[in-house]
């Protein structure tokens, strides 16, 4: 049940309530695909720096451990241990972008395992099984993502495929929801834009799943090779068609400046690998710009990652010995550096809610910008 709380321009301040708990809006999930955040994060590190939802993979636990493993352990809930909002992707996307040798018909995607290679279907149908196994508080829709490059007759189909696709997601969806020993019997269904940066097919098809009346709307096809303006444009074009009354989701973004840029378009949910991939590869985001510190000017540097920051990392270490923790492949240093970047994004999402709720999303906006531009030194 999503309450708009509030408006500014097309930026949007909401309230999602599910029967895992009630998400803030705008905000940041964090992405642990195989039901583990990368960077030996736990989910008591989670409840520690703001996580309001974790997103995992369907492609990823159907294939290890197996979702009727996760069903008979419970569920992905009590599996993981976390008893806060969780949101599967459909692994539509994963199929499409990970998966080796594909074929997609009308039924769904046969593609190879790439852990040992086997072939596995899934369609629609599967898909919602599989997240129906997990139990999960927000099933994605099945869908397919097509390639940036992708001609105008290619997406054409695809799209209408998708929306054929929608459908059987939607009654699958109610069938497996009534059933007696389901995981999570209120388990809710998002549908997905999609039409790549082809404006028209990307309006038909959001007029399309606007009148199926899910429980929210995600714009996907996005951050997949085009620029960051035709993005922009693409959610211009299309969030004034999907309802103003139910979440939209962004998926798969992006940077700090794009999710400032998305909120400003009506976004309420994203996601993104970038705060746990940069953080293990020593990147981290501040205020001031993101540092790298594998650079040899930190080597001596007594400084916490950023003043005064509020996460596990800064409040006890310095960048000289995060740096050398990095350098020395021991995993705490992954382990701090994702910690200060997911509390980093948690953070600013808490902002952006602040801040609008104030009625100053556009200065805000502005300002952390301008400050993210800025390097200290
Ligand atoms: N579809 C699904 N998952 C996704 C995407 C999509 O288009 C994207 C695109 N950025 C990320 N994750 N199902
Ligand atoms: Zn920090």
């Amino acid at each position: 049940m999503y309450r708009l709380i509030k408006q500014e321009g097309r930026a949007k301040r909401g309230e999602f309530t599910t029967v895992h708990g009630v998400i803030q809006t705008p905000v940041f999930m964090n992405v642990g695909t195989v039901a583990a955040i990368k960077g030996a994060v736990s989910t008591a590190d989670l409840e520690q720096i703001g996580t309001q939802v974790e997103l995992s993979n369907t492609y990823h636990l159907h294939v290890r451990p197996g979702d009727r493993i996760i069903k008979q352990m419970g569920g992905l809930h009590k599996f993981m241990s976390w008893n806060k909002p969780i949101l599967t992707d459909s692994g539509g996307f994963q199929v499409f972008s990970l998966a080796g040798l594909r074929k997609i018909k009308e039924e769904g995607v046969t593609f190879r395992s790439h852990i040992d290679g086997h072939k596995i279907f899934m369609g629609p149908e599967e898909s919602m099984q599989i997240q129906s196994n997990l139990g999960s508080t927000i099933a994605m829709a099945f869908d397919e993502c097509a390639p940036s490059k992708a001609d105008r007759m290619y997406v054409q189909n695809s799209v209408e495929r998708t929306t054929r696709w929608l459908q059987r997601c939607q009654v699958e969806m109610k069938r497996l929801n009534s059933l007696e020993d389901t995981v999570n019997p209120h388990q809710l269904l998002f549908g997905i834009n999609q039409g790549a940066i082809y404006e028209d097919i990307r309006i038909e098809h959001a007029k399309r799943i606007a009148e199926m009346d899910l429980d929210g709307y995600a714009v996907g096809g996005l951050a997949v090779g085009e620029t960051h303006e035709e993005m922009y444009h693409i959610l211009d074009e299309v969030v004034p068609y999907l309802p103003v009354n139910k979440p939209t989701y962004l998926m798969g973004v992006g940077t700090p400046a794009n999710i400032l840029e998305g909120v400003e378009r009506g976004v309420d949910f994203f996601d993104c690998v970038y705060p746990t991939r940069n953080g293990r590869h020593g990147h981290l985001y501040t205020n001031h710009g993101k540092i790298n510190l594998f650079n040899a000017k930190y080597e001596l540097d007594s400084r916490p990652i950023e003043e005064g920051c509020g996460c596990p990392a800064c409040q006890r270490y310095s960048r000289a010995y995060i740096r050398h923790l990095l350098k020395a492949k021991e995993m705490l240093g992954m382990r701090l550096c994702v910690l200060h970047n997911l509390y980093f994004y948690n953070t600013m999402m808490t902002e952006i809610r602040d801040a609008l709720d104030a009625g100053r999303f556009a200065e805000y906006k502005r300002h952390k910008l301008d400050s993210m531009a800025t390097p200290l030194e």
